[in-house]
Formats: C-alpha cells, sequence, structure tokens
C-alpha cells in the first residue's frame, strides 16, 4: 500500500549512549546497503531476516560511526513491511547525519505516528491496539502499564468483536424476517431478542462504565486540595509533588488559580489539584478563583481539606459553612496542618494521636474520651471524613497521607484479562452504541416493525466498529496517529 521507505530516530530526542534510526518500505534493506559496508563486505540484502549486523555508515569515505544493523522481512516486522533497525551511537550529530544520508539516498522523513499507521494498514492489530502502543509508551505507573498492555494485547478488541459478532447474528434474524414479511412468519423468536439486547446493553454499558477507573489511572485520580486562606494548601501540594510547584507566602489569598500536577504514589497516579483558598472578599479576580475551587471539588475523587491548627476558630466556621454543602458524597481527609506549631500542651495529646494508628485512620476521631482531645479535634463532627494531623512544612505526618490517599483510591487489582476503557474517542464510541442498543430495546418493547429495529442495530454495531477501525475515515486516522511521536 505504501511505496515509499520512512525513516526516523525512534528513540527520544537527546543525547544518549545509544540511538535507534528505522526504516521501513519495501527497499529499506537495499537502501541501507547504499551507506553501510560490513567487514565482510556482504551486502545486507543477501543476509536472513531477524539478524544483527555490525558495520559502518561511510559518507563517501568518512566513517560516521560503527554500528549493529537489524533487519526485518515482510510481513514479520513491526509494520509488517521489511525493516530496518541502525542502531549508532546516541550523539545528535551522527542521528541527523544517518537520517540525512537516508533522506539523501531516497528515503522520507516519516509522519508521527507513521509506522504505527503502516502497522495498523497492514492488519498487524487494530485501531484499539494502535492506540495502545500510544498509551503503553506514556505509561506511567504499574497500573496504567498493565491496563495499556492488556488493550494491546487484543483484549477489548476481542470483546468488541464478539458484541459484533452477536449484533450481527441479531440483524440477520431481523432482516430475514423482513424478507418473508409478506407471509408473516416469526424467524426470530422475541424474548430471545429481548433477552440478547439486554445482554448487549449490560456488556456495552459495563464497558462504558469502566471508563470513569481507566481515565483515573491513566490521566491521575483527581485529589483537591482545599480549605480557608493560608491553611498550607500549596505548601502540602509541594510536599506531595515534591517540587516547588506553587507559590508559598503567608499572604491570604496567595493562589488564585488552580495549579494541578501528577506524581506516582505506591503504583497509582494521583493528580493533586491546588486551588484558592475560601474567604470573604471583594477582590474578583480571588472570587473567581474561589468560584474554580468548587469546579475543582466537585470533579474530584478525593477532598483534602486543609485546616490551620493556628487560625481562629471562627475562620474555620465561616469556611466550613461554605464547603459542607459541596462535600456530599465526597470522599474527604480533613488535614489539621501546622501541627509543628502547637504548643507541648497540646501537642501531647496530638503525639498521641499519631501513635494510635491505624485507628486514626478510622472514621472515628483518633481520641478515646479519656484522652485529652486537641480543642479543634472535635470541630466538623458532622462531617464524615478521615481525620489527620500534619504539618506540611516538615512534612510530618505526609506519609500517612499518602498510604490513606492509595487506600481511599480504590483501584481495584487488574487482572489480565480485564479490560477497562482509557480512551475518550472510545469512550464516546461506546456512549454512542449504547443509546443505539436502547433504542433497540425500546423498540421491541413497543413492537416496532423489523426495519426500525434493524436500522439501529446497525448503527450499534457501527459505533462498535469505528474504535476497533473496522470502520474509518482518514480524518479518523489522521486525528489519532498524529498525537503519536515521530519514530513511533
Ligand atoms: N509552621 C508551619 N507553617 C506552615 C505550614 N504549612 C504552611 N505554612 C505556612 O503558612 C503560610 C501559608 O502557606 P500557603 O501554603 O501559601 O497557604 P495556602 O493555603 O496555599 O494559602 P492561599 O493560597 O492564600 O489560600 C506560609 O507562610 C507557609 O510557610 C506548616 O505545616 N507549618
Ligand atoms: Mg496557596
Amino acid at each position: 500500500m505504501n511505496e515509499d521507505v520512512i525513516c526516523a530516530i525512534s528513540t527520544p530526542p537527546g543525547m544518549g549512549a545509544i540511538a535507534v534510526v528505522r526504516l521501513s518500505g519495501e527497499g529499506a534493506i537495499a537502501l541501507v546497503d547504499t551507506i553501510f559496508i560490513s567487514p565482510s563486505g556482504k551486502k545486507l540484502i543477501s543476509q536472513q531476516p531477524n539478524t544483527v549486523h555490525f558495520g559502518r555508515i561511510y559518507e563517501g569515505k568518512e566513517v560516521i560511526d560503527e554500528v549493529l544493523v537489524t533487519l526485518f522481512h515482510a510481513p514479520h516486522s513491526f509494520t509488517g513491511e521489511e525493516s530496518v533497525e541502525i542502531s549508532c551511537h546516541g550523539s545528535l550529530y551522527i542521528q541527523q547525519k544517518i537520517l540525512e544520508l537516508l533522506v539523501s539516498h531516497g528515503a522520507r522523513l516519516a509522519q508521527p505516528g507513521e509506522f504505527t499507521r503502516r502497522a495498523f494498514l497492514n492488519g498487524k492489530f487494530d485501531l484499539s491496539q494502535a492506540e495502545a502502543v500510544a498509551d503503553l509508551i506514556a505509561s506511567t505507573s504499574q497500573v496504567s502499564h498493565r491496563v495499556a498492555m492488556n488493550q494491546m494485547r487484543g483484549g477489548f478488541a476481542q470483546k468488541l468483536n464478539e458484541l459484533r459478532e452477536e449484533l450481527l447474528q441479531f440483524v440477520s434474524l431481523v432482516e430475514l424476517e423482513l424478507d418473508f414479511s409478506e407471509e408473516d412468519v416469526e424467524f426470530a423468536d422475541r424474548r430471545q431478542l429481548h433477552e440478547l439486547t439486554k445482554k448487549i446493553e449490560t456488556d456495552i454499558e459495563k464497558l462504558a462504565n469502566s471508563f470513569k477507573l481507566g481515565n483515573a489511572i491513566k490521566k491521575g485520580i483527581p485529589v483537591a486540595i482545599i480549605g480557608e486562606t493560608n491553611a498550607g494548601k500549596s505548601t502540602l501540594l509541594n510536599a506531595l509533588l515534591n517540587e516547588e510547584k506553587a507559590i508559598v507566602s503567608d499572604i491570604h489569598g496567595t493562589t488564585r488559580d488552580a495549579i494541578e500536577d501528577t506524581v506516582n504514589i505506591g503504583g497509582i497516579v494521583f493528580r493533586f489539584i491546588d486551588t484558592a483558598g475560601i474567604r470573604q472578599t471583594s477582590d474578583t479576580l480571588e472570587n473567581i478563583g474561589i468560584e474554580r475551587t468548587f469546579k475543582k471539588i466537585e470533579q474530584a475523587s478525593i477532598v483534602l481539606w486543609v485546616i490551620d491548627l493556628t487560625a481562629p476558630e471562627e475562620n474555620l466556621r465561616k469556611t466550613a459553612e461554605a464547603l459542607i454543602p459541596k462535600l456530599n458524597k465526597k470522599q474527604v481527609i480533613l488535614l489539621f496542618n501546622k501541627a509543628d506549631l502547637l504548643s507541648p500542651e497540646d501537642a501531647t495529646p496530638m503525639q498521641l494521636s499519631l501513635s494510635s494508628f491505624p485507628k486514626a485512620m478510622t472514621k472515628e476521631p483518633a481520641f478515646s474520651s479519656t484522652q485529652k482531645a486537641h480543642p479543634k479535634q472535635h470541630l466538623l463532627p458532622e462531617l464524615k471524613a478521615e481525620r489527620l494531623f500534619i504539618s506540611a512544612k516538615t512534612q510530618q505526618n505526609i506519609d500517612q497521607l499518602q498510604s490513606l490517599l492509595v487506600e481511599m483510591a480504590h483501584i481495584p487489582q487488574i487482572g489480565e484479562n480485564d479490560v477497562i476503557v482509557t480512551n475518550l474517542r472510545h469512550y464516546e464510541a461506546l456512549k454512542k452504541a449504547l443509546e443505539a442498543i436502547r433504542r433497540v430495546k425500546k423498540g421491541l418493547n413497543d413492537d416496532l416493525s423489523g426495519d426500525f429495529l434493524s436500522q439501529d442495530i446497525r448503527e450499534c454495531m457501527f459505533y462498535l466498529g469505528e474504535i476497533t477501525g473496522q470502520i474509518t475515515t482518514d480524518e479518523i486516522l489522521g486525528n489519532i496517529f498524529s498525537h503519536f511521536c515521530i519514530g513511533k
């Protein structure tokens, strides 16, 4: 299908010990022969596939580098085409020079994702698997790696194909009936059709519902850091990220806009969002920031409410008034911050509470009635939340907070065969497929005629086919592969 030989550097931009230049397309091996000489003088074109050859790359009489060349014959390569990988030394100059030489001998620089696109077009895998390659490259945690790996190995594609098979069987029954409509026969047992629709609906629903988890795995579990101004939210963000990401100052209202970044804790990626502190203010910009804080709470899976132990109780009461109505159904951790500033008298019961972990991780306040509680410990008793004393500044108890977060993330164990949707494009298509199959269900209930049913069944199949690439347009393909890096 593709006539030209494409080439690109497939290792990350920059200098490393070695770099890999990759070529694909018919004639790739002969092309490399024009700039490569092995000690034996044998041409690469006469060598066996899947073999590696040492030799030198020349520009005219000048040696550019000593390299290893790996040969692949069609169709046994990543792209399904004749391919070559040149492992050279990682100098930027060498990498560029080899590319230049290849281009001057007839190769073309590859577009982003063009190798994977060719692999897809040559039937090496379906579209959802091709997209998983991008996810696999981008994976930053064990869980996201596993999910991408499952998808690349074809679990999702297989599930979708099973569904399409069922739909095909369904639609052929309905359409067969249409052919004999004059004779008023019923090939398709209505009850059986009902059951089949219900099963397909449940299956698609399950896939679509897995997107919330899949997205959290891929993009990070959203955790909003909220509270009154000056409570130490930005200090906490920095402590969690281990980086001076947000500006910290003792001026109230320092953070105006939400600031976010991801970090991997215990194999799970969290996306922490520092927000503008809540207070009454006439500052327009700050008020916009506070509105955003409320939006971020809505989007968050976990909310860290930072409370300044040294601030007047009145502040907290006011903040609570604004916040508590927004925290319905949210997983909340109350963080009593600036514990390092507590007087020894106050600190003693606090230490007690800290030593009573993991009890302090339960929903109950950590103090027993016989212990003297810190006066603020029992604030907000109406809020169902975890409670923890911390010092964002000295990082006291931040490790406890991290364990608590991992526990609250509720990432289930993901097995080898679990299918989890992580891609927005797939999710959108699944939602449309779901709408279509629900129309079929309703149609069956309303005793609609077969041609209406078959139209909706076919629409459902269309959207499932869009995911795997059985139905695609150049536009969709262009969109997907342009997000790949060059060389992939
Ligand atoms: N002693 C002590 N000081 C802290 C702690 N956490 C924060 N601070 C100080 O409290 C002040 C406010 O901290 P920030 O992190 O900017 O507070 P914030 O909640 O982001 O404030 P706004 O952005 O204004 O809403 C700074 O002077 C911090 O150094 C802590 O655990 N202990
Ligand atoms: Mg701040």
